[in-house]
C-alpha cells in the first residue's frame, strides 16, 4: 500500500444544513481526531465503524460544537486508509472552525477528488469505477443514476477485465514463441488465436454499439428548439418545463440568446435549448442570436423544428428548415388551438406532433415522441452488456478493437510472432486506459480534478 499524508475536507456542501460532515483520511487521521474530540463517555480507545457522541474543542479547550465522530480503520474504508468523519451542525462557521483546527494540527486540505484518487491508487476502485462516483453525484435523472451506479459497482470493469484476461493469455502464448523461435506455432493453434481475438472484438463491438444511449443517459439528450420567429419556441420551452422560464411575446425576435434548461423525461435526462428565431435581420443583437442558434444545430441529438400551423408555411420556415438538413428532426406544428392549415410537401415526410403550447394539447404526445426517439435506439433490452457512456472509454475501446483487427489479419497472413505480440500489447494498453493501469498521469490528474472537494 502507498503511504500518503493526512488530508481533510468538508464532505457536505457549503451553506446551512442539518448536518455538516468533515472527512479525514491518512495515517494520522485517528490521532488528530483524538486531539480535538472529547467523547461524552471517556474511553481509552475508539472502536472502528462506531459512532461516538462528544464535543470538538479548539486548541484552548473551548468547545466548538457538539458532534458525532466515527473512525473507519484501514483497510475497511473508502480510501483504504484510516478515515475519520466528524458530523457537526451544518453551518459554514462551524465547519470552517473545525477545519481550521484540523489544519493547525498539521492536516492538509484535500484537493478535489483526492479521497477517490486514493481509493483508486490503493486499489479499492479501478479508474472507470472511480469516474462513475462523480457521474453518480452529478446524475440529473433516473437513467443517468442507474448507468453511473452500474459502472461504479464494476459492471463495465468486469467486462473490460474479461477482455484483458483473454488478450493477456493470447499474448503469453505468442510470447512463448517469441522466446523460443525455433518452435513454430502449430497451425490449429494459430487459428484459435484469431478466433479468440474475434470473440473479444465482437463483445467490444456490442459495447460500442450501445455507446450513444449510454452517452445520452450520462450527458443528457441534447434537444434544440428551432424555427423562425414567433412560431412559439419559447412558449414550448416553458410548457415542457412547466414554468415561465423564457420571455414570450407577440413581437417576432423576442428571444435573443440561447436558453438552456435541464429536464428529466421518463428517466431520460434532457438538455433543452430554446433559440432565437432564425431569419435574416439587420438588428445586430438579433443576428448574433441567430448565429448562436445556427451554431447549436450540428451538436443537437434531436431538433424540435417548430412551425406555426395556423399560419401555414412561410419562406422563412423553409429557410430555417434548410439549415437543419442532415439532422434528426421532429416537426412541431404549434398553435393547434387556432386551427391547422395543411402542410406543404417538404414537411410531410417528417415525423410530426401537433401541439398547442397555450392549451397544452399534444404535449404528452410530444413527450412520448421524444422518449420514443431515445428508446428506438436503445437496443439494450435483453443484452447482457454493460452500458458504455464515457467518450474516453469509447476512444480506448476503438483503439483496442483496431489493434485486435490488425492482430487477426496478421494471424491470417502468417506474420511473425513478434508482430503479433506488438498488436496484442497495443490492445492491452488501450484496455488499461479504461481501468487505469496504463492511463497517463496528466489524464488521471484531469479526471480527478473534475471532482468536488471532499469526495
Ligand atoms: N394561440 C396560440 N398562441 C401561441 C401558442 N404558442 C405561442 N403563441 C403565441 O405566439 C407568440 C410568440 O410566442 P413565442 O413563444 O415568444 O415565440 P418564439 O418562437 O419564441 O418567438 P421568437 O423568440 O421571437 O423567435 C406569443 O404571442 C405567444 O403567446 C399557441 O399554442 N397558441
Ligand atoms: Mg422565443
Amino acid at each position: 500500500m502507498l503511504i500518503f499524508d493526512t488530508i481533510a475536507a468538508p464532505a457536505t456542501p457549503s451553506g446551512p444544513g442539518g448536518i455538516g460532515i468533515l472527512r479525514l483520511s491518512g495515517p494520522r487521521a485517528e490521532t488528530v481526531l483524538l486531539g480535538l474530540f472529547h467523547p461524552t463517555r471517556p474511553r481509552k480507545q475508539l472502536r472502528s465503524h462506531q459512532l461516538y457522541h462528544g464535543q470538538v474543542v479548539d486548541a484552548q479547550g473551548v468547545v466548538i460544537d457538539e458532534v458525532l465522530a466515527v473512525v473507519m480503520r484501514a483497510p475497511h474504508s473508502y480510501t483504504r486508509e484510516d478515515v475519520v468523519e466528524i458530523h457537526c451542525h451544518g453551518g459554514n462557521v462551524i465547519l470552517r472552525r473545525i477545519l481550521d483546527q484540523l489544519l493547525e494540527m498539521g492536516v492538509r486540505l484535500a484537493n478535489p477528488g483526492e479521497f477517490t484518487q486514493r481509493a483508486f491508487l490503493n486499489g479499492r476502485l479501478d479508474l472507470s469505477e472511480a469516474e462513475a462516483v462523480m457521474d453518480l453525484i452529478q446524475s440529473r435523472s433516473e437513467g443517468s443514476r442507474r448507468v453511473a451506479l452500474e459502472q461504479m459497482q464494476g459492471r463495465l470493469s468486469r467486462a473490460i477485465h474479461g477482455f484483458q484476461n483473454t488478450v493477456a493469455d493470447l499474448l503469453a502464448l505468442v510470447e512463448t514463441y517469441v522466446d523460443f523461435p525455433e518452435e513454430d506455432i502449430p497451425l490449429p493453434q494459430i487459428e484459435t488465436l484469431g478466433d479468440q481475438s474475434r470473440d473479444v472484438r465482437q463483445q467490444i463491438e456490442l459495447l460500442l454499439q450501445n455507446f450513444e444511449n449510454g452517452r445520452i443517459l450520462r450527458e443528457g439528450l441534447s434537444v434544440l428548439i428551432l424555427g423562425c420567429p414567433n412560431v412559439g419556441k419559447s412558449s414550448l420551452l416553458n410548457a415542457l418545463l412547466g414554468e415561465a422560464r423564457a420571455i414570450v411575446n407577440p413581437l417576432p425576435g423576442t428571444t435573443r440568446d440561447t436558453i438552456e434548461e435541464h429536464l428529466s423525461l421518463g428517466g431520460i435526462p434532457l438538455r433543452l435549448v430554446d433559440t432565437a428565431g432564425v431569419r435574416e435581420t439587420s438588428d445586430l443583437i438579433e443576428a448574433e442570436g441567430v448565429r448562436r442558434a445556427r451554431d447549436k444545430i450540428a451538436g443537437a441529438d434531436l431538433i424540435l423544428f417548430v412551425v406555426d400551423g395556423s399560419r401555414g408555411l412561410t419562406p422563412d420556415d423553409l429557410f430555417a428548415l434548410e439549415l437543419c438538413s442532415g439532422q434528426r428532426l421532429l416537426l412541431i406544428v404549434n398553435k393547434s388551438d387556432l386551427g391547422t392549415l395543411p402542410l406543404v410537401e417538404e414537411l410531410s415526410a417528417l415525423p410530426r406532433v401537433e401541439i398547442s403550447a397555450h392549451t397544452g394539447e399534444g404535449l404528452e404526445a410530444l413527450r412520448q415522441a421524444i422518449i420514443g426517439f431515445f428508446r428506438a435506439e436503445d437496443g439494450r433490452e435483453g443484452f447482457d452488456t454493460p452500458l458504455l457512456s464515457d467518450r474516453r472509454h469509447r476512444e480506448a475501446l476503438v483503439l483496442a478493437r483496431q489493434a485486435l483487427e490488425r492482430f487477426e489479419s496478421a494471424v491470417a497472413q502468417n506474420h511473425s510472432v513478434e508482430f503479433l505480440a506488438v498488436e496484442l500489447r497495443e490492445a492491452l494498453q488501450a484496455l488499461g486506459q479504461i481501468t487505469g493501469e496504463t492511463t497517463a498521469d496528466d489524464i488521471l490528474e484531469r479526471i480527478f480534478s473534475r471532482f468536488c472537494i471532499g469526495k
